[in-house]
């Protein structure tokens, strides 16, 4: 059975999906985008994700030319007609086609795109085990020059950071913003576990460190919240790293990780903690239930 991808309006066989070579979110990636999970035939966390894409689309301009509730609509047949319970969704609207130039003016028939495919994860022995990581070159963007926050089709900035990690040897890697605080990896967000005085506290850098706002790190601090565990937003920089006693990432594909080995130092024992254990738990059942 051909895969059946959301175009506009309709959902369409895969090999009639097509964009034309004049859009914009192809000639300058302008546009923006969403991945999505569903788990058990039930989209995790669905309004949050259109939110943030329509905020996204909003920041850079883009009107898109269907309500929320249609769009909502089109993931869930998209994945139906897919027949997949679990599966992973990529939702992206482009600017459409039109000149040779810059102008957005210039442009018409933004298009919705809704693909949705099998989840490719992360080998298990990676969670059982931990992540290695490094910290890239690449910074992550200025917002003065393009807000992390945006979630665009332009992910060039990420990309460059996630070929370092590759060359060194990991899946994951570091970026550090203008000010060399702890951003966020390329695709995943990061948190700190401290444990002080037998109490456990959970720290992720602020939005405004230069991070998109994940939508699985807003999930993963309301559970600790709900754990009872101390949860903070706080600036952190690689040394909070380096001496924190767990360290873990989050993010729709990855779901939470731990990491450890950040730059060579070894996290905590170098085996994933009970925090990033409970966590992530809390993560499964929340999703599932
Ligand atoms: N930071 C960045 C820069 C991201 O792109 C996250 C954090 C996590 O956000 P969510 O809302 O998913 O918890 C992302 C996630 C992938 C992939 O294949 C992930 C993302 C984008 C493209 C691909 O893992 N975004």
């Amino acid at each position: 059975m051909p895969r059946l991808v959301f175009m506009n309006d309709r959902l369409v066989p895969e090999s009639e999906a097509r964009v034309s070579v004049f859009d914009h979110g192809l000639l300058y990636g302008d546009g923006v985008f969403e991945g999505l999970r569903s788990y058990g035939g039930r989209v995790f966390r669905l309004d949050a994700h259109l939110d943030r894409l329509y905020a996204s689309a909003r920041a850079i301009c883009l009107t898109i030319p269907l309500a929320k509730e249609i769009v909502a609509r089109a993931v869930l047949d998209t994945l139906a007609a897919n027949d997949l319970a679990d599966g992973y969704v990529r939702l992206v609207v482009t600017r459409g086609a039109g000149s040779l130039g810059l102008d957005p003016n210039k442009t018409r028939d933004p298009q919705v795109i809704v693909i949705a495919d099998q989840i490719s994860l992360y080998p298990r022995e990676f969670y059982e085990r931990g992540l290695r990581i490094v910290t890239a070159a690449t910074q992550r963007t200025q917002s003065a020059a393009l807000s992390p926050r945006i979630k665009s089709l332009n992910y060039l900035n990420n990309i460059m950071a996630k070929l370092e990690g590759l060359q060194a040897g990991c899946v994951e890697a570091l970026m550090l913003n203008h000010k060399g605080e702890v951003a966020e990896c390329t695709g995943d967000n990061i948190f700190v576990v401290r444990s002080q005085g037998g109490a456990d506290r959970l720290l992720t850098p602020p939005p405004d460190a230069g991070i998109l706002e994940g939508i699985t790190r807003g999930a993963v601090m309301e559970l600790a919240v709900a754990a009872g565990i101390d949860c903070r937003e706080q600036a952190l920089v690689r040394h909070d790293l380096y001496t924190a006693d767990e360290c873990f990432l989050t993010g729709t594909a990855a779901e939470v990780i731990p990491v450890v080995e950040i730059d060579g130092r070894r996290i905590g024992d170098g085996v994933p903690g009970p925090v990033t254990a409970r966590l992530t738990a809390a993560f499964h059942h929340l999703v599932r239930g």
